[in-house]
């Protein structure tokens, strides 16, 4: 048996090789790395071993007559081949992959797979398939397979699964022998992000709160200061930050793709991509290292009201390292893709003329068949020992019918005032607590701000409501869903800067 780095000689001139090809390719020039099971020597003898996963082979054993895996160069009968290709993401990010695989087509209906396969021999993402005769290689010939993961057969791409799971099985059913398979790896050259928080350098998972993104905002007029309500009945201006510097890459590559921005209604947990409508697309261009801004006008603000927007780059030099699946739930693409970012801010400006303002906040239930169990939370965010807006106004909120029916009340900081409507009491915040959501359910809870404002009182106060509820993803777990921050001022006028005129 032959072992490709037996030799130190080889092992170390190989290292030297791969520090001179990294150094070479962070300067501009394509990048790409191949990993090589088997040897490509015909099919002569001795075999070459394979390297198959415990998953792979808790697969084999499960579904085959026989266990275990063909060596390379095998030309018996009745045995699968299975190899696994792991650490892919060892040198970042992934934009590219190909893969070349010499194979004996010795069964009529033989075919070869690239999975993706969990250690219980159960699969973690869809993979691709085909025969080999529909791949070239007819039955009894032999050659070799070429294949852009890419560009697959049937439009398929595993780009964005091979970075999500940063493996590759490869599997040939199950009389034909494989001499070798090459797999080539193009790192992405740029890593472009906008931030979640002002705790985002780029890395993650990034931390909750995921949904009041300081690189975007909203202008009435072009060219504001500071973020903005959209009005109704005019073109609105939307503006992201897009960061050509993110930690995935190392700087030095300009960057190009499409920046997509999307809104959905005011509330807290939403579905990818259901509940998200289109407010424009635009190509872009970022020198490398640059942080700049773009603007997306937003030309068909659907009614008066308050959104949320979500802001996507999308780029094949900067693939998305979460796949973003239908039916998923927001807040965890946003987390895990730094190319992704959220913005539920409203701007609350309470007068001595409107001294009372109010919202929708859509509660929405991530789970499609089943009924979920959610909690709304009032949180009085960043707050130094100054006072909390529930010191200074009132909080009032309205639930829907369907909602205040199945409530038993539980909960914290509040207190029942009428028909349907609590108040908040608590000026450290509330929690209600045991809000029963339909399935696949959007349930809008009315939102009032109040206080009494004289000309000699002003202040700045924020408060965000929190949908806490189990999501497809994982639908035994509770956890922090989506919300919206009010941003508050209450005083003799609008303020300058951040501020809008409270015309709800
Ligand atoms: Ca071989
Ligand atoms: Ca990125
Ligand atoms: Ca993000």
């Amino acid at each position: 048996m032959q072992h490709r780095h037996s030799h130190p000689r080889t092992t170390l001139g190989s290292a030297i090789t791969l520090l001179a090809l990294m150094a070479f390719t962070w300067s501009g020039t394509a990048q790409a790395q191949t990993f090589t099971h088997g040897v490509a020597d015909g099919f002569v003898l001795p075999t070459e071993p394979v390297s198959p996963s415990t998953g792979m082979l808790n697969y084999i054993a499960a579904n085959y007559t026989f266990p275990g895996s063909r060596a390379f160069d095998d030309t018996s009968i009745d045995r699968w081949f299975a190899t696994t290709f792991t650490n892919l993401r060892r040198n970042g990010p992934i934009c590219g992959a190909t893969l070349r695989m010499s194979v004996r087509n010795l069964g009529s209906n033989d075919s070869m797979g690239l999975l993706f396969m969990g250690p219980a021999g159960t699969q973690v993402a869809t993979g691709f398939g085909d025969s080999l005769t529909n791949l070239g290689i007819a039955f009894g010939a032999t050659g070799t397979i070429n294949l852009n993961l890419a560009a697959l057969p049937g439009a398929v791409n595993l780009i964005p699964t091979l970075n999500a799971q940063g493996f590759v099985d490869v599997i040939v059913q199950d009389d034909s022998a494989v001499d070798f398979v090459s797999l080539t790896i193009t790192q992405c050259r740029v890593d472009v992000y906008s931030k979640d928080n002002g705790s985002d350098f780029g890395l993650t998972p990034t931390v909750d709160p995921i949904w009041i993104s300081p690189d975007i905002r909203v202008c009435q007029t072009a060219g504001c200061v500071g973020h903005q309500n959209p009005e109704f009945g005019q073109t609105n201006f939307v503006y992201v930050t897009l960061r050509n510097n993110g930690p995935l890459v190392p700087p030095g590559n300009p960057a190009s793709g499409t920046l997509l921005v999307y809104y959905t209604g005011s509330g807290g947990a939403a579905v990818w991509p259901t509940d998200w409508a289109p407010i424009g697309t635009i190509a872009v261009s970022i020198p490398a290292g640059a942080t700049q801004e773009f603007m997306v006008p937003w030309t068909g603000v659907p009614a008066p009201g308050h959104y949320c927007l979500l802001s996507r780059w999308v780029s094949t030099q900067d693939p998305m390292t979460l796949v973003e699946v239908a039916g998923s739930n927001t807040l965890n693409n946003t987390r895990w893709n730094n190319n992704l970012a959220w913005k539920n801010i409203n701007v609350v400006n309470l007068t001595p003329f409107a001294p009372a303002s109010e919202y929708d906040f859509r509660l929405r239930n991530l789970l499609r068949d089943a009924h979920g169990t959610a909690a709304l939370e009032v949180r009085i965010p960043d707050r130094t020992g100054g006072p909390s807006f529930l010191d200074r106004g009132q909080l009032f909120l309205t639930l829907p019918e369907e909602l205040w029916a199945r409530w038993q009340h539980q909960g914290t900081g509040f207190e029942v005032v009428g028909e349907r409507q609590v108040r908040i009491v608590n000026p450290n915040g509330a929690r209600l607590e045991g809000l029963i959501l339909d399935p696949n359910g959007a349930h809008h809870v009315g939102v009032r701000f109040v206080a009494q404002v004289t000309d000699a009182d002003q202040g700045k106060f924020a408060v965000d409501l929190v949908q806490h509820s189990a999501s497809e993803e994982k639908p035994d777990k509770v956890e922090e869903a989506g919300g919206v921050r009010f941003d508050i001022t209450v005083g003799p006028q609008s303020d300058t800067g951040a501020g809008t005129n409270a015309k709800k």
